[in-house]
């Protein structure tokens, strides 16, 4: 999959991109991602790409010109399957939503300022608009990040099999039940016993009802949707 992110401050893009699971993902091949810097595109030799919203007078607004130039440079060399624009006004991002973008072949994602990008943009160019929750961020860069991530560890291969997504919390709608690792006993806080007890199934129970213990506790909304029939 390619990922084209389009941004006037690559430089906040840059290390997420640059570390850990993402950046393997990228160096194995499975995912392209390419940073490009909207001044690249700027209307003038100031590198000019915002002016200020007609009519309102404070706050500026990406303008259409640089967006488009972009857009359509990166039209030239394959089809896109979704033109994303990254703003709080958008649907809200979830484990389904990532999902469905893991499975595409080349997306675009736009970050726009905080006053947001031309409408005309919007209108003719995005195909869809996301929002990561209900809060205002400066800028869609770290918004992108997010989305990016949770969609790239979703492409087959990018986890190994011992990470492997079908795990996570949320993949099956529940949270994720808690884990422990060595010592067995730290300064008398210990480890549940069927942990170290070797059977598989019996940990496996375990893990499921403490899935459904924590979903249900704290997240009583997804343990309705699940559940709905449920009464204790
Ligand atoms: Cl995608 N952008 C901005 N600027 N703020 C946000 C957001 C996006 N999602 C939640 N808040």
């Amino acid at each position: 999959m390619r990922i084209d992110i389009i941004t006037c401050l690559p430089k906040l893009l840059e290390s997420p991109f640059n570390q850990s699971i993402l950046h393997r993902a990228q160096t194995k091949g499975l995912v392209e991602v390419k940073i490009h810097d909207l001044r690249d595109y700027a209307i003038n030799k100031h590198q000019q790409v915002d002016d200020y919203a007609y009519g309102v007078g404070a706050g500026m607004v990406l303008m259409i010109e640089p967006l488009d130039k972009c857009i359509s440079n990166l039209q030239k060399e394959r089809d896109y399957d979704e033109i994303i624009f990254m703003t709080p006004d958008g649907e809200t991002f979830d484990q389904r939503s990532a999902n469905t973008l893991s499975l595409m072949k080349n997306i675009i994602i736009i970050c726009g300022h905080y006053k947001g990008i031309d409408e005309r943009v919007r209108e003719h160019f995005v195909t869809k608009e996301i929002s990561i929750g209900d809060y205002v961020l400066s800028g869609g860069e770290l918004a992108a990040a997010v989305v990016s991530d949770a969609i790239i560890r979703l492409v087959p291969g990018v986890l190994s099999d011992e990470t492997s997504a079908l795990t996570d919390s949320f993949q099956d709608g529940l949270l994720a039940p808690p884990v422990y690792s060595r010592p067995a006993d730290y300064k008398g806080m210990k480890v549940p016993d069927v942990l170290l007890s070797g059977n598989d199934a019996k940990i496996e129970e375990w893990r499921l009802e403490k899935a459904m213990e924590r979903t249900k506790q704290r997240r009583p909304d997804l343990y309705k949707k699940l559940f709905p029939d449920k009464k204790d």
